[in-house]
């Protein structure tokens, strides 16, 4: 039976996933030391491809056991030093116990061990389909059309649900604290169930398995329901759990089996959408049947990917260029605007080029000591001073820079006036910290709908299973207040130059009080 109340979801971060003890049973895997050779674990299935009565299979030399041109191969891979993490080297095997059916054999290195994995290719497979060079060429050349994330995204997802064969693809979008959205679907009209636009906490799909998805691009699961094939390995020392990081049959976690379960969801796969060395988001598959996708077709949906993430960062880097020019501009305008007055409140206040023109605030300011200067929609000037205040106070001293996209969380003060200033954004000028720049953003009035309540996201088990994926994933909305905008990192590091450009005229009219008063 399951309790009702929620577990820490910091509980899935311990499964150490990368070290399961078991493949998925469409393969067969061999470990051996990498520089013996000599085998030290398998997958209790080997008996599939070779003949175990004798002599026993640990410690004899793996080329005793797969053909002789794959371990050539092999070894010359080895002594080039490129089968290393990530990198395999992949050949179609036959056996001669099997001569009627063909192998994939898949070979790669990995703490200080080479790991076989070889599968067999079922003659006809299910939803079978092959993916042909063309296919592949004319889905790469629609994402470069693709003008828009969006489009791209949708783009993307109908692709790769038309290679593989999927019912649903999704393109799923990870935030800055890892929550994730489903930013695009492609699904077969027969199935209602529909994720888009649905928002899933970061705990669903939890910290370790993110970092392994960094280094490992892809995941399939056939069967969910399939049992797993345990690994043996020698006895004592060398017996170290086997580390299945890069192994494509690795079998994934039982929770998240347990998950796709609750989701309806069998056969699956998942595709590391790297941008920008960072894990962007993945491309989801999901069907309601057991679902098997041949080796060139899992390699093009992979390539597909990595299409779809290098125009995402195309997209990117074209917008924010766009955008970092526009404020380039409107920077100048203001430097020049204060290097020709003497008072750079109002040269930053008052002429055509304001502090409003940047970063899309509604509200924007300077505070010198105990005086406000606002424009647009900002709280009223005592209010700002207060604020001012608690900046002074709380952003430690090595910052001149302070940033929020919900500040009445940091301020409850300032509640009152969340429809003006949900954002801020603040820049100390100088190091006393007596003059300060501010932008407001106002309140983004919000509904997240998330796919189950995400304040449950994981139920505590009994027995030895300890933690459960929750059951339901009913829309549940939130209402979400006091939230703006967010503040790009560009953003702060152009408020801080401006403040610098400001520091020095301030700096400047200074020493003229100075010469002034000294004349006197
Ligand atoms: C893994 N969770 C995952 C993966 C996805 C999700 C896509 C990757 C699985 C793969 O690569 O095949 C979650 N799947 C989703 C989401 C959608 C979807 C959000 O289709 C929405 C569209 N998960 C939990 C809880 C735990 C948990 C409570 O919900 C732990 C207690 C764990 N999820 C968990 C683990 C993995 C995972 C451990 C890693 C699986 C593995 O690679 O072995």
């Amino acid at each position: 039976r399951v309790r009702a109340e929620p577990v820490d979801p910091s509980l899935c971060e311990r499964e150490p996933i990368h070290i399961p003890g078991s493949i998925q049973p469409n393969a067969v895997l061999f470990a051996a030391d990498a520089a013996t050779l000599l085998v030290t674990a398998f997958s209790t299935n080997v008996t599939e491809v070779v003949d175990l009565s004798d002599p026993p299979l640990l410690g004899r030399p793996l080329g005793d056991v797969l053909p002789a041109s794959y371990m050539a191969a092999v070894k010359e891979r080895l002594a080039d030093g490129t089968l290393d993490d990530g990198r395999s080297l992949r050949r179609r095997v036959r056996f001669p116990e099997r001569s009627e059916a063909s192998y994939l054999a898949v070979a790669h290195l990995h703490a200080e061990r080479l790991i076989v994995e070889i599968e067999r290719e079922p003659d006809i497979a299910d939803d079978f389909r092959l993916a042909s060079q063309t296919d592949t060429e004319l889905a790469v050349a629609r994402l470069r059309d693709a003008e828009t994330l969006a489009g791209a995204a949708r783009v993307a997802a109908s692709e790769i649900r038309a290679l593989t064969g999927f019912e649903a693809v999704l393109v799923y979008r990870f935030d800055s604290d890892w929550n994730g959205e489903a930013v695009a679907e492609d699904k077969a009209p027969n199935w209602s169930r529909s994720l888009l636009g649905l928002r899933f906490p970061a705990s669903d799909i939890p910290a370790q398995a993110r970092a392994l998805y960094t280094k490992a691009k892809s995941r399939f699961v056939i069967d969910r329901d399939s049992v797993p094939v345990a690994l043996v390995g020698a006895p004592g020392g060398a017996n170290a759990p086997i580390d299945l990081t890069f192994a494509q049959h690795r079998s994934l976690s039982p929770i998240h089996l347990e998950y796709q379960r609750n989701l309806g969801v069998n056969g699956s796969m998942s595709i590391s959408i790297m941008v920008d060395g960072r894990l962007w988001g993945l491309m989801i598959g999901h069907h309601r049947r057991p679902h098997y996708v041949p080796p060139e077709t899992r390699a093009a949906a992979t390539v597909l990917t990595d299409a779809f993430a290098m125009r995402v960062q195309e997209i990117e880097s074209r917008r924010l260029w766009v955008e970092r020019q526009a404020h380039l501009d409107v920077e100048g305008r203001l430097v020049r605007s204060l290097t020709r007055s003497d008072d750079f409140v109002s040269a930053l206040t008052g002429g055509v080029t304001t502090l409003l023109h940047l970063f899309d605030s509604t509200g924007a300011g300077i505070v010198t000591g105990e005086r406000a200067t606002l424009i647009g929609r900002a709280p009223p000037a005592e209010f700002v001073l207060e604020i001012a205040a608690w900046l002074r106070e709380t952003v430690p001293q090595d910052q001149t820079c302070f940033e929020s996209s919900n500040f009445t969380a940091a301020y409850p003060a300032a509640v009152p006036y969340r429809e003006v200033a949900s954002g801020l954004l603040a820049a100390f000028v100088d190091d006393g910290r007596e003059t300060l720049l501010v932008w407001f953003r106002p309140e983004m009035p919000s509904t997240v709908t998330w796919g189950g309540d995400p304040r449950k996201p994981v139920l505590a088990g009994s027995g030895s299973v300890a933690v459960l994926p929750r059951r339901s994933f009913e829309r549940w909305v939130e209402e979400r207040t006091g939230h703006a905008n967010p503040w790009a990192t560009w953003q702060s590091n152009l408020a801080v130059s401006l403040a610098e450009a400001v520091e020095g005229v301030v700096l400047r009219q200074r020493r003229k009080i100075d010469e002034l008063t000294g004349l006197l």
